[in-house]
């Protein structure tokens, strides 16, 4: 664990620029943030808890070394955030190795569900399930993966009806790239299919089963197409899908939010359907300082919020620190688009 004791309310970021919202911590380095309100009201934050380790940065993302998750808490916007301790390490799983990427949370039942990818024994990643009775850990583990799951960043939405799905993926380290024939290729692409005029490669989602356990259908593309229907090709990288997914509701209508990855923009798309296809909108989140961008959104005490990351912290693209600001729709349903700094 790595104690960060540098934060400062008024520290700028590149070219002088203000950030525009301050870490939610200080105490460790954390990343990727899954935020949501359960039933006692408080904001809880499943993301990813970073460390410093020894291997160099590169494109498959080998310096996100990871090893267990810690879950923070709110009581108000704006108030303090307690670290939990840790919820799941990755000793206790099992299946896995390495890499505890970004995770998820859901709640059903009394039973608070978890959700995350890592790295098996042959350097695949897969998913797995682990639960708790309590929202903040500690959480047990599957002995085994989801049956049928690969890659990374998955996120469970929940339908006002009940019915739960995963959406998932992420391509360059995420690994879809090396899942397209159905099996886990280790020698394929480093990147993307390598098609800049083809379709991009999309997220996945399946339904999930009533135990919120398995995978209730093989896993579906989510179809991300532009204002004609045409879907997004895999060189429009301003626009195509890299990591990062993010499914919520807003009047009647699903929003699909990711990271284009190597233009660090979090853009959303949004469907009348859950399976989409998703029409493109326009970009939630600007670039912020460090090469990655991930984030959640959530409706908590009568406004909308964006959850996201920078290295404010650190500087370091693997030492992330989470952080909130709100979130605006305009009238007609779009996202007013956030600038991580302040003009
Ligand atoms: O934190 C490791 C990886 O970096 C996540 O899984 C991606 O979304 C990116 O934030």
């Amino acid at each position: 664990e790595v104690p960060t004791t540098n934060a400062s309310a008024d520290a700028t970021g590149p070219d002088g620029r203000k950030y525009l919202s301050q870490p939610l911590t200080t105490e460790i380095f954390t990343a990727d943030p899954s935020a949501h309100v359960w039933g006692d009201g408080k904001l809880y934050v499943y993301g990813s808890h970073d460390i410093d380790g020894p291997a160099k940065e590169d494109d498959l993302g080998s310096h996100f070394e990871m090893r267990d998750y810690r879950v923070l808490s709110m009581d108000e916007p704006g108030g303090k955030t307690t670290v939990h301790p840790v919820a799941l390490d990755v000793k206790d799983v099992p299946w896995a190795s390495q890499q505890m990427w970004a995770p998820d949370a859901a709640f059903k039942n009394g039973t608070y569900y978890l959700y995350f990818p890592a790295k098996d024994k042959e350097g695949a990643f897969r998913i797995g399930v682990a639960t708790s009775k309590s929202p903040v850990g500690p959480f047990k583990a599957n002995p085994e993966p989801i049956k049928g799951s690969f890659s990374m960043d998955p996120t469970l939405f929940m339908d006002q009806g009940g019915e739960s799905y995963l959406i998932f993926g992420g391509i360059w380290g995420g690994q879809l790239q090396r899942n397209v024939t159905g099996k886990y290729d280790p020698n394929g692409s480093k990147t993307d299919l390598e098609k800049p005029n083809e379709p991009a490669l999309s997220p996945k989602i399946a339904k999930m089963n009533g135990d919120l356990m398995e995978f209730a259908e093989a896993p579906r593309d989510v179809k991300i197409v532009d204002e004609a229907g045409k879907p997004l090709l895999g060189g429009d990288t301003q626009r195509r899908f890299f990591e990062g997914s993010w499914l919520h509701k807003y009047n009647g209508k699903y929003y699909l939010s990711y990271s284009t990855g190597d233009t660090h923009n979090i853009v959303y798309a949004t469907s009348d359907n859950v399976y989409g296809p998703y029409t493109y909108r326009g970009v939630v989140l600007k670039p912020v300082n460090g090469w990655t961008s991930h984030h959640s959104i959530v409706e908590w005490k009568g406004k909308w919020w964006l959850f996201y990351h920078d290295v404010q912290l650190s500087g370091d693209t693997r030492l992330r620190n989470v952080k909130m600001t709100e979130l605006k729709y305009n009238p007609d349903g779009s996202i007013q688009t956030i600038d991580p700094f302040v003009k």
